[in-house]
């Protein structure tokens, strides 16, 4: 155990990216706002039904996308290791997965698997790689779960109670489309299989980020966790399911832990830099580098990591007011190191 967390507890600093179809709608449909949430929910929070968010997968198509420089940015700005959203709670996969055509082959113009030059530049350039998977929420491919939120307020949809109704008797549905198939069938033809795709197919994992069990059972949890025994070291966080599967880290999200909260188990604080995980061209609440800096200090003075999160933009850059931030970082570190 100890040995398999040694490059982790050292690293302390990290990348989060969270990247898909979301990133394309920006926090907007219909010309509304999204009123809660983070971006990357604007499907759950706003009722999208499942054929129009597909329509807007054709539309993602990030040919900015440039493996090297995004993990060059990470690299310099003092970065050990980067997480990608695999698939995230819309259930989109940004590799090429056999397991759904709910993927950036299928789905998109764009055609072209990202985790692959990903993770080569991270071989490239050393960094580590993991991978963040929504496990249990899926609002796409059939029997998936969703989060029982309601439709989010401010967006005028003359359908919202009866919407919202429905939601309610159907477990956190809201698309009739997202009910063909049950969990279990859910977790067998899709979530093992794509876990195995990703622990196959993109060489050393270093990293598996579970994410929100809704609905996850033992079973589930430990058929995926079968997956993972191809990836002899990898760490895992404890979202898989609760209880009984702790995993090797603890995710504050969006804080960092007085010290009197902590208890010895390894942890990580993961953090957006503006209010969002996935891009939103309207959040301008932008923290200081300063902040940023502070934060990461504080993290690594109570021997905790930092993940710090990039929402980049559909094209597939990363936002200027992120990559400026990264830029204050680095240039802290190397005076630090130096020091
Ligand atoms: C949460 C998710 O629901 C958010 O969208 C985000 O991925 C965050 C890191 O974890 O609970």
């Amino acid at each position: 155990q100890d040995e398999k967390m040694k490059w982790w507890r050292e690293a302390r600093f990290g990348m989060f990216i969270h990247f898909g179809v979301y990133a394309q709608m920006a926090g907007e449909y219909k010309g509304h706002q999204q009123a809660r949430g983070g971006a990357e929910w604007i499907m759950n929070r706003m009722k999208v039904p499942v054929s129009e968010y597909k329509e807007v997968a054709k539309k993602f198509n990030p040919v900015k996308f440039n493996a090297d420089e995004w993990v060059k940015m990470a690299k310099d700005a003092g970065m050990k290791y980067l997480i990608i959203t695999a698939k995230h709670h819309d259930g989109f996969a940004l590799f090429d997965s056999k397991a759904s055509d709910w993927d950036i082959m299928d789905a998109t113009p764009y055609k072209k698997d990202l985790l692959k030059p990903l993770a080569e530049a991270c071989k490239k350039y050393g960094v580590k790689l993991g991978f963040y998977y929504s496990q249990a929420q899926d609002w796409v491919n059939p029997g998936g779960s969703a989060a029982r939120k309601l439709m989010a307020e401010g967006w005028p949809n003359p359908d919202s109670t009866k919407i919202n109704n429905y939601t309610q008797e159907h477990d956190g549905h809201w698309d009739p489309a997202q009910e063909t198939k049950t969990f279990a069938q859910y977790i067998d033809e899709v979530a093992v299989p794509q876990v195995k795709e990703l622990m196959t197919n993109y060489g050393d994992i270093a990293v598996l980020w579970w994410d929100t069990p809704v609905k996850m059972t033992d079973d589930a949890a430990l058929k995926l966790q079968e997956q993972l025994k191809k990836q002899a070291h990898i760490i895992t966080n404890d979202r898989l399911k609760r209880p009984n599967f702790s995993g090797d880290t603890k995710t504050p999200e969006q804080k960092i832990p007085d010290l009197s909260e902590l208890d010895g188990k390894d942890w990580e604080t993961c953090m957006t830099m503006n209010g969002t995980w996935g891009f939103r061209n309207s959040d301008t609440k932008w923290k200081s580098s300063e902040t940023l800096i502070r934060n990461l200090v504080d993290i690594a003075s109570k021997g905790g990591n930092y993940l710090l999160n990039i929402g980049p933009k559909p094209d597939g850059s990363f936002p200027d007011a992120s990559i400026e931030r990264l830029k204050d970082l680095g240039n802290w570190m190397k005076i630090y190191s130096e020091a």
